[in-house]
């Protein structure tokens, strides 16, 4: 097997899932136009690393499943990401102007528009979650759909804002700031391995270590985007660092200072490749992906 090339393999996924999303989401022209577009807007305009369906058709490369099969489920892990980003930029939240390069999509049309386009993004992920996968079993894949449910969710991401939210402006300890990154950030990622896992037809044992797998792989990437708000360069990241400080939020660098965040992610790097030991070359995606978290600047 020839060795892998990651800038390579990471253009060719992105495109190969922003192919599909532009299937999935009715053109700018067809009503209602201003949903549409503000929709495209947010999830094609400006890109994004499509990190979530990257996971989810990496893992299920991982246990040898086929890519082709889980292409609506990784995409629907894309909309609900992009509906977070929507929500999370709008005035009664982070109030942010800049979002992929783009002004944020409450500046680009208006705030009702954004509500609407986040919602539209959330329930399209539903649907697409619930296109039929070939060769598995329903009862496999309506575990998973309850399961992203409930990471996306209360008991995931909406439930990890809400911490979030009432935790600004106050003293945070490093078990309250763990606990809201696990949630906020780390529950959809989680989720994109397993069901990456399970959908391409895993066994348990190898379910149970890309669970582990994106439970590290989460977590890393969080204090690495929390390093990037103190150090990142708005021009790559395509949105306004300084947002922690500007929220008077919790990071790991704001606890514990920049070189020790630095130690936290590359603990959590190794834990990640730790959990990949038994896994053969057709994981390589992934070891790559997670050591590729230490050098991030977008
Ligand atoms: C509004 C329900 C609701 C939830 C929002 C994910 C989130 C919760 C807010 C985003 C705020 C934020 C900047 C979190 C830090 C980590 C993060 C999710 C960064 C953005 O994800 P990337 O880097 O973005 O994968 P791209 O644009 O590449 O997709």
């Amino acid at each position: 097997m020839s060795p892998l090339n990651l800038p390579a393999y990471l253009d060719d996924r992105k495109l190969l899932v922003e192919k599909h999303l532009d299937t999935w989401v009715p053109a700018a022209s067809r009503p209602p136009q201003r949903l549409n577009a503000a929709i495209r807007h947010s999830l094609l305009g400006g890109g994004g690393k499509r990190l979530r369906p990257i996971l989810v058709l990496a893992c299920a490369e991982a246990v040898g499943g086929r890519i082709e099969d889980l292409m609506p489920m990784a995409c629907a892990l894309e909309c609900i990401h992009t509906y977070s980003l929507i929500h999370d930029d709008l005035p009664a939240m982070d109030d942010d102007d800049l979002r992929r390069g783009l002004p944020t999509c409450h500046k680009a049309f208006d705030e009702a528009t954004a509500i609407l386009a986040g919602d539209a993004l959330l329930t399209l992920a539903f649907e697409l979650a619930a296109t039929p996968i070939a060769g598995r079993n329903p009862g496999d894949q309506l575990a998973m759909i309850a399961q992203l449910a409930r990471d996306a969710g209360i008991h995931g991401m909406v439930g990890g804002q809400m911490l979030d939210i009432q935790a600004e402006g106050r003293e945070t300890a490093l078990a309250e700031l763990q606990n809201i990154h696990i949630h906020k950030t780390g529950a959809l990622i989680r989720a994109s391995c397993l069901i990456g896992a399970r959908l391409g037809g895993g066994n348990e044992e190898q379910i149970r270590h890309l669970n582990r797998f994106g439970e590290a792989f989460g977590l890393a990437f969080q204090i690495t985007d929390d390093i990037l708000d103190v150090i990142g360069d708005a021009r790559l990241m395509g949105k306004t660092p300084g947002n922690d400080q500007k929220h008077q939020k919790a990071s790991y660098p704001a606890l514990m200072g920049l070189s020790q965040a630095r130690q936290e992610a590359q603990e959590m790097v190794n834990e990640a490749l730790e959990s990949l030991s038994s896994f053969s070359p057709a994981a390589d995606p992934l070891r790559a992906l997670v050591k590729l978290l230490l050098d991030r600047t977008h």
